[in-house]
């Protein structure tokens, strides 16, 4: 035994020879042609679809959102030819899930080189385990727009539960919005997608929900309003439809094959035939065990088992986490029998959140949850999956860290871009022990391996490619590090991953000074934007650039009455969450002022105020503090002042409501300009 792992690469090569030979046998026992080659031609194009109420340009595979399943057996070679029909873009398809050589995996630059508009790029790679996986873009936020679809391998021989009936059912979600507005909205920290979906947080809403002192200690504590989705979508589907009607005969068992295909929604699974039956998570059978409701990752795979009654049709129901919508299938003939509704999250109580991480099924006993967690300490693998006894363990610790009001996402407070690699020893086991800090939910998915999540079943610790890690909660995992090259480490919620939550695990012996193959510069764009109020008696606003750590703006003021102005040129480099320091130089005629340079800090106080310290080369100090109370979702109560050692005190006090994306109606009390009203405009 001891001779047979020392060497890991006779380890690995062994192991290949027995899943080969494995195969072979499997096969010839069946009778059928050994390692068939099973051949796809996938065309990636746009197409105009207009199924969420608008008419938008969309990304197909062969002209299907979600794009056609491909099915392979255990031995069989994949031969896929990707074509680009694409006018501009390059694209490139990645194999979630599956273990294939690393030039295979389609992450582009890293392992694969992006496909170019026009050209088009053969796969190739043998299937080597069984299950439930999916392909999806790994460029850009291209997945959001519909590139994604189902991948289903056969065992060489059946195993599992025998069902009557088995369906693939692919959840996403869909905006009409371009993912690039999408994410250049998040990263200017515009609160309007919780206001569309009915989630912001305010003093009223607090006041109504009884939790009116858990808001107040919360921005006591400086902590930003849980989000618990970033997007508000325009639609949820399986099989790229609100609802799918499934053949099914009653009585029969039917197995589904769900994957999680969104590109930041968490769903809730439910069924009106009762509970869930897991048989498999990520592709790897478990010992079977039953769920009511089924809280699934991006980026993760269940094959779940449902038995229909003899007759009635029967809804499976896929919710959105934060209740803003749900998609459905329907098994069997007959009358709609509909699944239980999901009760909506309370999004005020961080108590509520944190008692149900405390309750939930970390006891295995514990009575499940209207709004569980995942399932994770009920799986349990069929078989020991152990690592080698003798490979050495290393355990690191990886925070998961966050700046929501910039939407910079993070590992141990660096992104990619600061920080890109994790180095990993071939042979040996790598344990990642991960600690959320944020108020989100992170599924963080590892390509090329299996990983074991340590969730107290022992030997018998289930193999996973994507683990939740839910707010402020802890996992560990661990794998063998038995691959070569570079492999990609990231959230899976496409945002985040975009934000700088993602690491390359990178093998030795890939040269001294190796540094991975990172489009770097694709990164961290710099994004523009616009906020401008016009009113009856001053205009002010801020327009600029804005990268993860750096602001360059234009900002002004300026009085009708007393053409009085300030304009600032500002610099603005942010540290942390709490601290940015500022720098720039200030035109202004302002009680006879003269234009000057400035410098100074900004520090985020207790009830989450703005306080800001700037010192110039005219020799003036000026404290100045900023607090914006929101008091309905869509109306806000807008202070700053200000103590200028030249100008003396300034304050302004301003009422703001929200009409949409764009706009909001204002009007308020100025000490220089007095009192006007008029509209704020966003871009
Ligand atoms: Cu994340």
């Amino acid at each position: 035994m001891g001779m047979r792992w020392r060497h890991p690469l006779v380890n690995e090569d062994m192991k290949q020879t027995f899943l080969y030979l494995a195969a072979c046998a499997a096969v010839l026992g069946a009778g059928a042609v050994r390692g068939a080659v099973v051949r796809y031609e996938l065309t990636i194009a746009e197409k105009v679809i207009a199924s969420a109420g608008k008419r938008v340009t969309a990304l197909a595979i062969n002209d299907s959102i979600p794009g056609p399943t491909l099915r392979f057996r255990v031995g069989d070679v994949a031969r896929i030819r990707v074509h680009n029909r694409l006018p501009k873009e390059m694209t490139i398809l990645h194999w979630h899930g599956l273990l294939v050589p690393n030039a295979q995996d389609g992450v582009a630059f890293l392992n694969t080189p992006p496909i170019a508009p026009g050209k088009s790029h053969d796969y190739e790679f043998r299937l080597k385990h069984a299950g439930t996986y999916w392909y999806h873009s790994h460029m850009g936020l291209q997945e959001q727009r519909g590139l994604y679809g189902a991948i289903v391998v056969e065992p060489a021989e059946p195993q599992g539960p025998a069902v009557d009936a088995e369906h693939v059912a692919v959840l996403s979600d869909w905006t009409n919005e371009h993912p690039d507005e999408v994410m250049r909205s998040l990263r200017r920290g515009d609160e309007w997608y919780a206001i569309r979906k009915g989630n912001q947080q305010s003093l009223w809403g607090a006041w109504r929900a009884g939790a009116l002192g858990e808001y107040l200690s919360r921005e006591w504590s400086r902590m930003p309003p849980m989000d618990i989705s970033d997007v508000a979508y325009d639609a949820f589907w399986v099989n790229g439809s609100p609802r799918t009607l499934l053949p099914g005969r009653g009585g029969g068992r039917v197995k589904l094959r769900l994957i999680n295909a969104g590109a930041a929604t968490y769903f809730y699974v439910n069924s009106a035939t009762g509970p869930l039956t897991i048989v498999a998570a990520d592709g790897m059978p478990v010992r079977p065990v039953e769920v009511r409701r089924l809280l699934m990752g991006m980026g993760e795979t269940y094959d779940v088992v449902v038995t229909l009654p003899a007759a009635g049709r029967y809804e499976v129901r896929a919710t959105a986490q934060d209740g803003s919508g749900h998609a459905s299938m329907f098994l069997g003939e007959g009358d709609d029998h509909l699944a239980p509704d999901i009760p909506k999250p309370n999004p005020y109580s961080m108590d509520w959140m944190i008692a149900g991480l405390e309750k939930d099924e970390r006891s295995l006993n514990a009575p499940e949850l209207p709004r569980p967690l995942s399932p994770y300490r009920k799986l349990r693998a069929l078989a020991s999956t152990q690592p080698p006894a003798d490979a050495p363990v290393r355990e690191i610790e990886l925070r998961l860290t966050g700046n929501m009001l910039r939407y910079t996402w993070s590992f141990n407070g660096k992104t990619l871009k600061e920080e890109s690699t994790i180095p990993v020893n071939r042979g040996e086991v790598l344990r990642m022990k991960f600690i959320n800090d944020t108020m989100m939910h992170h599924p963080l998915h590892l390509h090329g391996h299996f990983f074991r999540l340590l969730n107290g079943q022992g030997d018998f610790a289930p193999l996973k490619h994507t683990v939740d890690i839910p707010p402020m909660a802890r996992e560990t995992i661990e794998f063998h590090a038995n691959e070569q090259g570079d492999w990609i480490f990231h959230c899976h919620l496409l945002y985040h991953m975009k934000a700088g939550m993602s690491r390359v695990i990178s093998y030795d012996g890939q040269g001294p000074g190796h540094q991975p193959r990172l489009n770097l510069s694709h990164m961290d764009p710099w994004i523009f934007g616009l906020e401008a109020t016009l009113q009856s008696n001053l205009t002010h606003g801020q327009a600029g650039w804005r990268s993860m750590r750096h602001d360059l703006d234009v900002i002004w003021e300026y009085g009708f009455g007393d053409d009085e102005y300030e304009l600032d040129l500002q610099w603005k480099r942010t540290f942390s969450p709490d601290w940015a320091t500022l720098a720039g130089y200030r035109f202004t005629n302002e009680h006879g002022a003269r234009d000057r340079a400035f410098g100074g800090v900004q520090y985020r106080l207790p009830l989450l105020a703005e306080g800001t310290l700037t010192v110039d080369t005219e020799g003036d100090l000026r404290p100045g503090l900023a607090k914006t109370f929101q008091l309905t979702d869509r109306w806000s109560f807008i202070n700053e002042i200000e103590y200028d050692t030249n100008t003396r005190w300034e304050w302004n006090s301003s009422l703001e409501y929200r009409i949409n994306k764009r706009f909001s109606i204002t009007g308020g009390y100025h000490t220089d300009h007095g009192f006007g009203g008029g509209i704020l405009f966003r871009w």
